[in-house]
C-alpha cells in the first residue's frame, strides 16, 4: 500500500509537497534494479567512471542554487550555508572523480609466483542520512561509493527529501546509468531496515542518532554486513587563560549555533579557564545577542528555525526552569523558532551539558587546570570533534593528543573538509568518511597468485 508524507517548510510550516514513501516490496525492487546496475557498473572502465563523476559535479554545479533554495525551503538552512552544502556535493563529487584511476593494488613478493591485489566493489550500498545535513551526508556517501564501483541505494530522512531526489534527478542527467544511483524516500523502519536485512545490499553507511546506530550494527551482524556509523557528538570547546579570549568568544557561536545547534559537531559544551570565565562571558553577549535567527532565505540571516515542532518541544524542555546566562532572539509566530540560549552548567553531570541537545544552547563549565579540562571533556560517550583555544602550541598539540576525538580544531571551530578523514571516536561512530582513504571503506580487498615455476 502507497504512503505519503507531508514535507514541510520548518520556517512557515507549510506544506510544500507530497512524497510518496516506499514499501517493502518497492524497496526490494529497487535494491533488485541496483544488483543488476552493479554488473554493468563495476566494468565500467576506470576513466570513464571519473568521467561520469565529473560530470556530475558539473550538472551540480549548474543547479548549484536550485539545490540551495529547495534546501531553505525543506531544511530551514539559511541561504549561504545552503549553498555551501550544494557545493559540498560538487566538490565531493569531483575529488572522488579523481580517484578510479589511482584506485589501484599491489603486487607482493612471494615464493613460487606473483602475488597481486586487487580492490574489489563490495555491490550495493545503502546510505541512510538524516535530516539535518541532507546534501553534504549523502554525498559523502555515494560519491567514494559509486567511485569505488558500487552501486548506491540512498534513504533520505522523512523530513528532508527533496534535495537527495534531485540529486538522483542529476545523476541520470549527468549520463549515470539508470540503477546505479537511485534514491528512495520512506520510513527508517521500513527502508532503512531493509538496507540492514536485504542480503544483496553489502554495506551500510548510516548517519544519525547513536541509538539507532547502536540497533543497525546489531541488524548489519547477523550478515557481517559492512558497516559505517557517524553518529551523535557532545563536543567541547577548551577555552585556556592565555587565549586570545575574543576570537574565542567570537567564534563561539558559529560553532554552536550554526545549523540551528542540529550539528553532530555543534561545540555545546563551553569549558572556560576559571580565571577568565566573567571576561569570556561579557564577550560572548554581543554576537550571542546578535546572532540574526530569521527566515532562512534573507542573505542576512546566521540562524533558521529548528527542524519540526517535536524537535523544538525537545529542545526546548533543556531550558525549562533555567536561568539563562545569555540568549538572543527569534521570530515568534509560525515556524519553529527558538532563541540561541547560553546557560551556566550546573555541574559536570548536568543533563544540558551532558545529552546531545541538538539545538542552539551553549552550557559553559569553568574549570582549574588542563587535566580537569581533559577530565571533563572525556567524561562523555562521544567523541566526534572538540575545540582548543590557546596561544601555546605545545598545550595545543598536547591537549589535541588527549582529547577522544575524531576531529580537533586549534583556534578554530571548523571540524569537516572534503579532502580530510572525518568521524567519531568510542560512540559518536565506526570508521571514516571522506578524505584521500575513503575508497577503502568501499572496496573488498582480493589477492590473486599466480605460480610461475
Ligand atoms: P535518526 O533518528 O537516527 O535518523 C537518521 C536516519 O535513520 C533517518 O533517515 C531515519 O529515517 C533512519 N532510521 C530511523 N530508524 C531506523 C531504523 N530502525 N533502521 C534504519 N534506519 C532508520 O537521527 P536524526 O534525528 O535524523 O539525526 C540526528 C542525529 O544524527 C544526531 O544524533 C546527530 O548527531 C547525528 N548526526 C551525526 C553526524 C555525523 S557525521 N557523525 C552527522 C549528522 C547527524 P526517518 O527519517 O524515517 O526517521
Amino acid at each position: 500500500m502507497t504512503t505519503t508524507t507531508s514535507v514541510r517548510n520548518p520556517a512557515t510550516e507549510e506544506v510544500l509537497q507530497e512524497v510518496e514513501l516506499l514499501d517493502e516490496a518497492a524497496t526490494d525492487r529497487a535494491i533488485e534494479a541496483s544488483a543488476r546496475a552493479l554488473e554493468s557498473w563495476r566494468r565500467v572502465s576506470p576513466a570513464d567512471r571519473a568521467r561520469l563523476l565529473q560530470r556530475f559535479g558539473d550538472v551540480v554545479d549548474e543547479h548549484l542554487e536550485e539545490l540551495a533554495q529547495l534546501e531553505v525551503r525543506n531544511a530551514g538552512h539559511v541561504i549561504g550555508n545552503a549553498r555551501g552544502e550544494a557545493a559540498n556535493v560538487r566538490d565531493v563529487l569531483r575529488y572522488y572523480a579523481g580517484s578510479p584511476e589511482r584506485h589501484g593494488g599491489r603486487t607482493i613478493p612471494v615464493a613460487g609466483g606473483v602475488a597481486m591485489t586487487f580492490p574489489e566493489p563490495l555491490g550495493v550500498v545503502g546510505v541512510i542520512v538524516p535530516w539535518n545535513f541532507p546534501m553534504p551526508i549523502a554525498g559523502w556517501g555515494f560519491a567514494p561509493a559509486l567511485a569505488a564501483g558500487n552501486t548506491v541505494v540512498l534513504k533520505p530522512a522523512e523530513l528532508t527529501p527533496l534535495t537527495a531526489i534531485r540529486l538522483g534527478e542529476l545523476a541520470l542527467e549527468a549520463g549515470l546509468p539508470a540503477g546505479v544511483l537511485q534514491v528512495l524516500p520512506g520510513k527508517g523502519s521500513v527502508v532503512g531496515q531493509r538496507f540492514v536485512t536485504h542480503p544483496a545490499v553489502r554495506k551500510v553507511v548510516f548517519t544519525g542518532s547513536t541509538e539507532v546506530g547502536r540497533g543497525i550494527m546489531r541488524g548489519c551482524a547477523d550478515q557481517i554486513k559492512r558497516l559505517t556509523l557517524e553518529l551523535g557528538g557532545k563536543n567541547a570547546s577548551i577555552v585556556f587563560a592565555d587565549a586570545d579570549l575574543a576570537a574565542a568568544a567570537a567564534g563561539a557561536p558559529g560553532g554552536a549555533f550554526d545549523n540551528s545547534g542540529q550539528d553532530c559537531c555543534a561545540r555545546s559544551r563551553m569549558l572556560v579557564h576559571k580565571d577568565v570565565l566573567d571576561e569570556v562571558l561579557e564577550l560572548l553577549r554581543a554576537p550571542v545577542e546578535g546572532f540574526r535567527v530569521g527566515d532562512p532565505a534573507d542573505e542576512d540571516s546566521a540562524m533558521g528555525p529548528l527542524i519540526c515542532a517535536d524537535h523544538r518541544a525537545k529542545v526546548a524542555s533543556y531550558l525549562d526552569g533555567r536561568d539563562v546566562l545569555l540568549q538572543g532572539s527569534c521570530p515568534q509566530g509560525s515556524g519553529y523558532w527558538m532563541p540561541p540560549t547560553v546557560l551556566r552548567a550546573e555541574s559536570p553531570q548536568d543533563p544540558a551539558f551532558t545529552e546531545e541537545i541538538f539545538g542552539p544552547v551553549i552550557s559553559v563549565l569553568p574549570f582549574a587546570d588542563e587535566d580537569e579540562a581533559v577530565r571533563v571533556a572525556n567524561d562523555t560517550e562521544y567523541g566526534l570533534s572538540g575545540s582548543i583555544w590557546t596561544r601555546d602550541i605545545g598545550r595545543a598539540l598536547r591537549v589535541a593528543r588527549r582529547v577522544e576525538a575524531g576531529n580537533l580544531s586549534v583556534n578554530s571551530h571548523a571540524s569537516v573538509r572534503h579532502n580530510t578523514p572525518f568521524g567519531g571516536f568510542k560512540q559518536s561512530g565506526l570508521g571514516r568518511e571522506l578524505g584521500p582513504d575513503a575508497l577503502e571503506a568501499f572496496s573488498e580487498t582480493k589477492t590473486v597468485f599466480v605460480a610461475t615455476d
